[in-house]
């Protein structure tokens, strides 16, 4: 199982890498390795197990996290209790097809488990996006998120090209965003 030992942090080369893509099928060993992603994200978000295992809880992990640069990254964004997920999928080369012009940034900033600090600010993304991704088996799927599912992705797809959070954060007013952001609480 992943672990936060396997987890590379701010400063390692490959997080700065852009990522390559994959080609179907996918080996055994990357197939493993999506399963392990979404394995980390459902013990990160179990309580227990998380505690057990000192797992810092994640919504989204991507493949140059644990020092793999391929496009892969699982998202597992939780419904409410008892409910199915909102968001639950390992992405291969995933793409975003079209955004919105609106933007929108979570209230609380965000946190990268690759960064151990807190930095704050406002990280403005896209509100909507179109997505286009393969999953494991190489069949094609498009999907439209809005809100926070978009912003998880679109925190993961970034990973996938070497930036970090913290580059969209402004550096003279970590909490100015453009003109008509939503601000997601
Ligand atoms: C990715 C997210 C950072 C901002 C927003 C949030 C958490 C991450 C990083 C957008 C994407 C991981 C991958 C959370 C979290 C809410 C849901 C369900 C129950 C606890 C969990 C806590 F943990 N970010 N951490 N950071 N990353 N929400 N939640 N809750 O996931 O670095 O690249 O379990
Ligand atoms: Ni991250």
């Amino acid at each position: 199982m992943i672990t936060m030992d396997n987890i590379i942090r701010e400063g390692h080369p490959t997080l700065r890498k852009r990522a390559e893509k994959l080609t179907f099928p996918l080996s055994e060993e990357n197939q493993k390795l999506a399963h392990d992603l979404m394995e980390f994200l459902e013990n990160s978000q179990d309580e227990k197990i998380a505690e057990k295992y000192h797992l810092r809880a994640g919504v989204g992990l991507a493949a140059p996290q644990v020092d793999r640069s391929i496009r892969m990254t699982a998202v597992l964004v939780p419904g409410a209790e008892g409910e199915d997920p909102i968001f639950k999928h390992v992405l291969v080369n995933p793409t975003i097809v079209s955004e919105s012009v609106q933007k929108a940034a979570l209230a609380e900033g965000e946190g990268c488990l690759s960064v151990d600090r807190d930095v704050p600010g406002y990280v403005p993304r896209a509100d909507r996006i179109k997505l286009r991704w393969f999953d494991l088996d190489g069949n094609e799927h498009v999907q439209r998120l809005k809100d926070y599912p978009a912003i998880v992705v679109q925190h993961e797809i970034d990973h996938l090209n070497g930036i970090l959070f913290f580059d969209h954060v402004n550096k003279d007013n970590p909490f100015s965003v453009p003109e008509g952001t939503l601000i997601l609480e």
